[in-house]
């Protein structure tokens, strides 16, 4: 599980929030306590439209952030600039999350993990009419190119990820949703990250055609993290760490691979309903 920690004050869902740096360090701490496996610090937005932040300013936010909370869990830099990206690792912080896909050099140097994520065009045009002749085949084919450079060029550790909303349509995030099973057999570990995005608040619009703001976006996120991690996705990169957890829990039970109930959870079905305050 993947917490997501923007240290903006931009950014489409939380910007402004977690943007003093004990703001943001006590937001990580709070990850931690949810569960949270990875924190992904970020400090530039990359909506639809956003402008792009100064190095300066972007080393002013992240590191200190990474410094504060990598001795105590992992941490990722959500960034596209390799001075960035390695200050970060010089930091603490042990994976490169690049929606650029292009910094797999300066994890290969600094001996740090790399994700690859699809993206199309830049954050000022990517939303202006997409375009795909097969957008699977496309996302898949450069995901599978970029890590081969990548473990070519000694990365040990890559992910790949289709970039949910980056130049994407709504029917595009669908199509690439549904087709996880083909990222996953490439046998490269994925990741995703669906969390409150654009295309859960059209398909949870009102009546009146009003998208559902991102704070009525938790069920369609759950929803798509929950389809991921069924599908063979490895991570997840959320905002509401707590409740996707408890979902990643039940998927986790009820796989494949699931290990048989134990002790109190091993009760047989008919024991919760004598006890009116347990409900399956
Ligand atoms: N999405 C966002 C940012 N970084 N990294 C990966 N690997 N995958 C994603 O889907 C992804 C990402 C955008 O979300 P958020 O960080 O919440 O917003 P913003 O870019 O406005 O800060």
């Amino acid at each position: 599980m993947m917490g997501i920690l923007n240290v903006t004050a931009d950014s489409f869902s939380d910007g402004g929030r977690w943007f003093e740096t004990h703001q943001a360090v006590m937001r990580g701490h709070e990850m931690i306590a949810e569960g949270a496996d990875i924190i992904d610090v970020g400090g530039e937005s990359t909506r639809p439209g956003a402008s792009g932040v100064p190095v300066e300013e972007e080393l002013r936010r992240v590191v200190p952030v990474v410094a504060a909370l990598a001795g105590q869990v992992r941490v990722s830099i959500d960034t596209t600039k390799a001075e960035v990206a390695a200050a970060a690792v010089e930091a603490g912080a042990s994976l490169i999350n690049d929606v650029s896909a292009t910094l797999w050099s300066v994890a290969a140097r600094h001996g740090v993990g790399w994700v690859a994520m699809h993206r199309l065009g830049t954050p000022a045009s990517m939303q202006v009419d997409p375009h795909y002749g097969d957008v699977v085949a496309e996302v898949s084919a450069l995901l599978v190119e970029r890590a081969g450079q990548a473990a070519s060029a000694g990365v040990k550790e890559v992910w790949i990820d289709p970039g949910i909303g980056f130049g994407k349509t709504i029917d595009h995030n669908l199509q690439l949703l549904a087709a996880l099973d083909k990222l996953v057999a490439t046998g490269i570990p994925v990741m995703v990250g669906t969390s409150r995005k654009g295309f859960l608040g059209a398909l949870a619009a009102s009546v009146d055609g009003t998208p559902a703001p991102v704070e009525d976006r938790l069920p369609g996120s759950l929803a798509t993290a929950t389809w991921a991690m069924q599908h063979g996705v490895g991570m997840v990169r959320v905002h509401d760490v707590a409740a996707s957890v408890q979902a990643a829990v039940l998927v986790g039970r009820m796989g494949p691979g699931a290990a048989p109930a134990t002790g109190s959870s091993a009760q047989p079905e008919h024991q919760g309903i004598a006890d009116p305050g347990v409900r399956a």
